[in-house]
């Protein structure tokens, strides 16, 4: 026997061995891309100069840029059509839902990998598929049939027993998760659920579970695929899809961690974190402004007929501004001709797009110092658009009794549970996704003016003298480093222009001053531990590289972020003795010699020095053959194109 993670891996292992902590290199069979990350992807693979993408299946998704002010974003999507149906990609179109949830729907395949320029990937978990978030320039190796590398994770089994409860659902399993393991609780893990509380859950629920996964820095979070796969493969007309792939034994895994369905009750993931977790009953009764249900997080059928009828001949409280954004079409177009919407919309909804809006900042943003209750997956201080708002992330039930009552409320409150009896089949309609075109010789790549070509990735220099230019604390997210919202996020494919924002909630000056220290040597930026946990987003890395950011110093880093650092030439430098964090003070010079020898000869820890305060002290820099050589290369575009990996 086997864990379903290790089965699937051993299938596509194509350089070394599956053993925790070595680097691994599986073949990626499929690949997804969004437009936040995919205009900065796709011009990466462009620089690739290859033909066609090489995978099985590629998609190209539109679901984050989607408020249109002026021309950028339009562009932007034009520019990701035009090279989708060139290069043999898939392209759904704005509208079609968002990228976790179609793929879900339309693509996922137990047994299959999947990278994406994402960090919620890992929803296709739900269906048994190895779904990882990665940088973008990681899904463009991958797509010009490069082999995706990670280092071996530990397979942590979560053994469900029992049933859910009435008014608990999966967004409160892993909130539970969360509780218990907090926002580092995985990293270097994969989680893997099992045992017979997994039959009592459908696959969206699974995939509930996965998408929020990331959230624990876990590489990715799956379930097995049985008979109810099977049933949601049906649905979707997928059946010939199907293969099983059976739970591991309790042998299988290197940690176990037991969950009882039957004991969960409603949980909420308070202000500023989703690791912030407390049941419903001790935050119960906090008034709230704002509430919205969606995100690629709780939009399945099933969460939103729920919806639609705990809503029924109810009006949502005069104090409360509620807003549905839902995952896909599918559901919307459903919810419409069964009626369930016309429930919502009475009840006094504001129905927004199909697309991810409020989740990142891009609309409804909820007013100064108010509280948002959400069924999304991210809180963090910030990222709704608005600073001073305060986020609680919840189940779709709990939402629904907090939009009724005005202020946050046990859905036991509600009453009696609706079941929801899910239709045998759903209408299949694909004509927002476009195939590739048959003569992509005839296809031309339309450019934008806000699309701004790749900076030069330049090889690691030797001697270093660079100046702290912030220090941060623990657990800082990509969206402090590179925030998003409707006013950043339209330069995502413009780097000179997006890399005024970095750090901007923290320090507003930081681009400004490190533009200014980058002409005597560039900066270095101190971080705590859990360094650039959340998004997958390679701007993090790719926009302080531009600022002359030559390496991050702290105590530990998340997995992606790490990966998207080395792929930009930016050194990744740990504390040797974590106390050193303390003595380091901001407009400090450090001086790093010889750090290519150090590298080449694997010398970790070694020594640099503090010119300021007059002291030395070690750093490590544990790399991989293959980092290094991307390091020393100046990242990954440079070290693909020398040596065509
Ligand atoms: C997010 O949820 O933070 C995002 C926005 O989807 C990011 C991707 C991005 O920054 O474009 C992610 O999760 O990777
Ligand atoms: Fe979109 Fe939010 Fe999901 Fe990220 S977490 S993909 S922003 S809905």
């Amino acid at each position: 026997m086997a864990s379903v993670a290790v089965k699937i891996f051993k299938d596509h292992i194509v350089d070394g061995i599956f053993s925790i902590g070595e680097d691994v290199g599986i073949k990626i069979d499929h690949t997804l891309t969004q437009d936040a990350t995919g205009t900065m992807t796709y011009l990466q693979f462009e620089a690739m100069k290859l033909d066609r993408v090489k995978t099985e299946l590629s998609v190209s998704f539109v679901d984050h840029n989607m408020l249109q002010e002026d021309f950028k974003n339009a562009d932007d999507h034009n520019y990701l059509a035009s090279v989708a149906a060139k290069y043999g990609i898939k392209f759904s179109k704005p509208g079609n839902g968002i990228c976790h949830q179609v793929y879900l729907e339309r693509f996922a395949r137990p047994g299959k990998t999947l990278i994406g320029s994402d960090s919620h990937t890992p929803t296709a978990g739900g269906m048994g598929t190895i779904a990882i978030g990665a940088g973008g320039l990681d899904v463009a190796v991958a797509m010009g049939g490069g082999f995706f590398y990670l280092k071996t994770p530990k397979i942590v089994g979560i053994k469900l027993l029992g049933t859910l409860p009435d008014f608990v659902s999966a967004k409160d399993v892993i909130l539970e998760v969360l509780r218990r393991i907090d926002v580092e609780g995985g990293v270097g893990k994969i989680l893997e659920y099992f045992g017979p509380g997994v039959k009592t859950l459908s696959v969206p629920e699974r995939a509930t579970i996965c998408n929020m996964g990331a959230e624990t820095g876990a590489t990715t979070s799956i379930f097995p695929s049985d008979e109810v796969t099977r049933e949601f493969l049906k649905f979707e007309a997928r059946e010939d899809q199907w293969i099983e792939i059976k739970e591991g034994s309790e042998d299988d895994f290197n940690e176990i961690i037991e969950i009882n369905l039957s004991e969960l009750v409603p949980l909420v993931a308070q202000p500023h974190s989703p690791g912030n977790v407390m049941p419903i009953s001790e935050v119960e009764g906090i008034e709230v402004d704002q509430v919205a249900i969606g995100s690629c997080t709780n939009s399945s059928l099933k969460d939103m007929l729920l919806v639609a009828e705990l809503l029924k001949d109810k009006k949502i409280h005069p104090n409360i501004s509620f807003g549905i954004s839902l995952g896909s079409r599918q559901v919307l177009s459903q919810i419409t001709r069964n009626g369930a919407l016309s429930n919502i919309i009475s009840a006094g909804a504001r129905i927004l797009e199909c697309a991810c809006g409020p989740c990142i900042g891009m609309g409804f943003s909820p007013r100064t110092n108010s509280v948002s209750v959400r069924t999304f997956n991210r809180n963090f201080e910030g990222r709704s658009g608005t600073n001073n708002a305060r986020i609680y992330l919840c189940s779709p039930e709990t939402a629904v009794a907090t939009a009724i009552f005005g202020k946050l409320t046990d859905p036991r409150k509600l009453g009696k549970y609706p079941r929801i009896n899910l239709p045998k089949t759903i209408e299949i309609d694909d004509s927002l996704i476009l195939e590739p075109a048959e003569k992509p010789d005839e296809i031309e790549i339309i450019r934008g003016p806000n699309i701004a070509p790749l900076p030069d990735f330049l090889p690691l220099a030797n001697d270093l003298s660079v100046k702290v230019l912030i220090k941060v604390e623990n657990n800082v997210t990509t969206d402090d480093i590179m925030p998003a919202g409707a006013k950043v996020l339209p330069f995502r494919s413009n780097l000179p222009k997006i890399s005024e924002f970095v750090f901007d909630h923290l320090d507003p000056k930081f681009s400004t001053q490190a533009l200014e220290v980058k002409k005597t040597g560039g900066g270095i930026i101190i971080g705590g531990d859990n360094y650039g946990q959340g998004s997958s987003r390679e701007h993090a890395a790719l926009a302080p590289m531009f600022l002359g950011i030559k390496a991050i110093l702290c105590k530990s880093f998340a997995r992606i972020h790490r990966d998207n650092l080395i792929n930009f030439g930016i050194i990744p430098l740990v504390f040797a003795n974590s106390n050193d964090y303390t003595k380091l003070n901001r407009n400090d010079t450090i001086k790093i010699k010889g750090i290519r020898k150090m590298l080449t000869e694997k010398i970790s820890p070694f020594s640099i020095r503090n010119v300021t305060q007059n002291y030395d002290f070690e750093v490590k820099c544990d790399l991989s053959d293959r980092e290094k050589k991307i390091l020393l290369a100046g990242g990954k575009l440079a070290y693909t194109l020398q040596t065509n990996k």
